[in-house]
């Protein structure tokens, strides 16, 4: 079982898009284990893409993540770091497969859409990053039996 964070960043969250892309992702079989929707510090922008900062891109980069509220999410499930970057496609969504969320939806790399943790380390660090511990569900082994509890 593995988690992963996704980003609606703000073109998605503006064009209605929430929705639809966490649909998607749900529809696959992923468990939300968290969300969250926010208009993000400049400093943790700076934070999440720091691996960026010295590319050409990253002033650009950061300025759009923070001009406009996103929608997190962390997602559970078997293989879900390499199950959700397969569904959203490839960062250029020019290349992006069709059937992927880039690949239906975008057309502009800076615009993508979206953003996935890419591997078992930045999951677990961008999870941190943008959610508390306790900001995290643990579904019970019963999940079913949980939910109708709730009802
Ligand atoms: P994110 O991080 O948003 O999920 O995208 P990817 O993991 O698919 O791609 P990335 O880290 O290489 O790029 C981060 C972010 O920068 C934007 N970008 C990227 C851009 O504006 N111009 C560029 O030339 C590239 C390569 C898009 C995604």
């Amino acid at each position: 079982m593995e988690r992963t964070l996704i980003i609606v960043k703000p073109d998605g969250v503006q064009r209605g898009l929430v929705g639809p892309i966490l649909s998607r992702l749900e529809g696959r079989g992923l468990k939300l284990v968290g969300l969250k929707f926010l208009l993000v510090p400049r400093a943790l922008a700076e934070q999440h893409y720091a691996i960026h900062r010295d590319k050409p891109f990253y002033g650009e980069l950061v300025d759009f993540i923070t001009s406009a509220p996103v929608a997190l999410a962390a997602l559970e499930g078997p293989g879900a770091i390499s199950v959700v970057r397969s569904a959203i496609g490839s960062t250029n969504p020019a290349n992006a497969d069709p059937g992927t969320i880039r690949g239906d939806f975008a057309l502009d790399v800076l615009h993508n859409l979206i953003h996935a943790s890419d591997g078992p380390d930045t999951a677990q660090a961008e999870l941190a990053l943008w959610f508390k511990p306790d900001e995290l569900i643990s579904w019970p082994r019963d999940a079913d039996k949980w939910i109708a509890v709730q009802e």
